[in-house]
C-alpha cells in the first residue's frame, strides 16, 4: 500500500536528478521525497549533422506503359526433325470382289497309290462293305479298260464276284442306287469264250450268267456286266457305263 503513494515522488526524482545533483552536491537518496517544480531551460547550440540512414523501402508499381510499334517480321526457320511414327489408323472397308482369274494350267496325272488310307476315305463318304471287301460304286461313265484303270489308281480292281454273297452284296448296291447295269471285272480278252477275272485269276466254281449269255453278240463282247438283279452277261468294252470298284479289307 505505501508503493502506490510513493510512486510520483520517484518519477519527479528522477526526472529531477541531474538538476538537483548539480545544485547541491549531493545525493538525492538523503533527502525525504518533496514536490519540485521543473522550468525548461534555455535553447541549447545546434547539433552536429547526424550520419545518413538506412534506404527507404521501395516505393509503389508505376501504371503499364504505351503499346510499342509492331516489329518487323523474322524470315522464316529451317525445318526441323521428322517426329515419330503415329498410332496406327482405323481399318477400312472391304473392297469389291476382284475379276474371276484366268484358268491355270492342267495338273500333272496323279500316280496310283497303296490307298489304304483313301479307302479310309471311300468309306466315310460312304461305300458299301462287307466282311472281307469295300465296294465303290463310280458313277462316272467309262469304257471298261478305263474303268479297271480307275480302280486299280485307287488300290482295287473292277468287282471280281466270287461267291453267292458278294454277288449278292453287289447286286443289292446297283438296285439302292437306281441302276440298272455296272462294270464288273470279268472278260474273255486273251482267248475268246474263257472268261477270268480282271486280276488274271481264274473263274471259281461260282458263275451267274443270265441265261443265253456270255454269246459274245457280234463277235464282240469280251467284257461282263452286272444287272440289277444280280446276272451277269458279256456285253462289248467299249461301251461306256457306271462300275463297281472293290478293295480288299486289311487283314488283321
Ligand atoms: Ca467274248
Ligand atoms: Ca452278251
Amino acid at each position: 500500500m505505501s508503493g502506490e503513494k510513493l510512486m510520483p515522488c520517484v518519477l519527479i526524482t528522477l526526472l529531477g536528478l541531474t538538476l538537483m545533483e548539480s545544485a547541491h552536491g549531493q545525493h538525492m537518496s538523503d533527502e525525504p521525497c518533496s514536490v519540485q517544480i521543473l522550468v525548461p531551460g534555455l535553447k541549447g547550440e545546434e547539433g552536429e549533422k547526424g550520419v545518413k540512414g538506412a534506404p527507404g523501402r521501395p516505393g509503389r508499381m508505376g501504371p503499364p506503359g504505351e503499346i510499342g510499334h509492331l516489329g518487323v517480321k523474322g524470315q522464316k526457320g529451317i525445318m526441323g526433325h521428322y517426329g515419330k511414327i503415329g498410332p496406327s489408323g482405323v481399318k477400312g472397308v472391304k473392297g469389291d470382289m476382284g475379276d474371276a482369274g484366268s484358268r491355270g494350267p492342267n495338273g500333272d496325272p496323279g500316280v496310283p497309290c497303296e490307298c489304304t488310307p483313301l479307302r479310309k476315305i471311300i468309306a466315310v463318304a460312304g461305300i458299301k462293305e462287307t466282311d472281307s471287301k469295300v465296294y465303290l460304286l463310280v458313277k462316272e461313265e467309262k469304257r471298261y479298260t478305263d474303268a479297271e484303270v480307275y480302280c486299280q489308281g485307287r488300290g482295287g480292281h473292277l468287282t471280281m464276284p466270287k461267291d453267292e454273297g458278294a454277288n449278292a452284296a453287289i447286286a443289292g448296291y446297283i438296285t439302292e442306287a437306281g441302276l440298272s447295269r455296272v462294270y464288273i471285272g470279268i472278260n474273255d480278252i486273251d482267248r475268246e469264250g474263257h472268261f477270268t477275272y480282271v486280276d488274271n485269276s481264274p473263274m471259281s466254281t461260282f458263275s451267274k450268267w443270265r441265261e443265253g449269255e456270255p454269246n459274245n453278240a457280234y463277235d464282240d463282247e469280251d467284257c461282263a456286266e452286272m444287272v440289277a438283279v444280280g446276272d451277269w452277261t458279256d456285253v462289248a468294252c467299249h461301251s461306256t457305263m457306271y462300275f463297281v470298284c472293290e478293295f480288299d479289307k486289311d487283314s488283321g
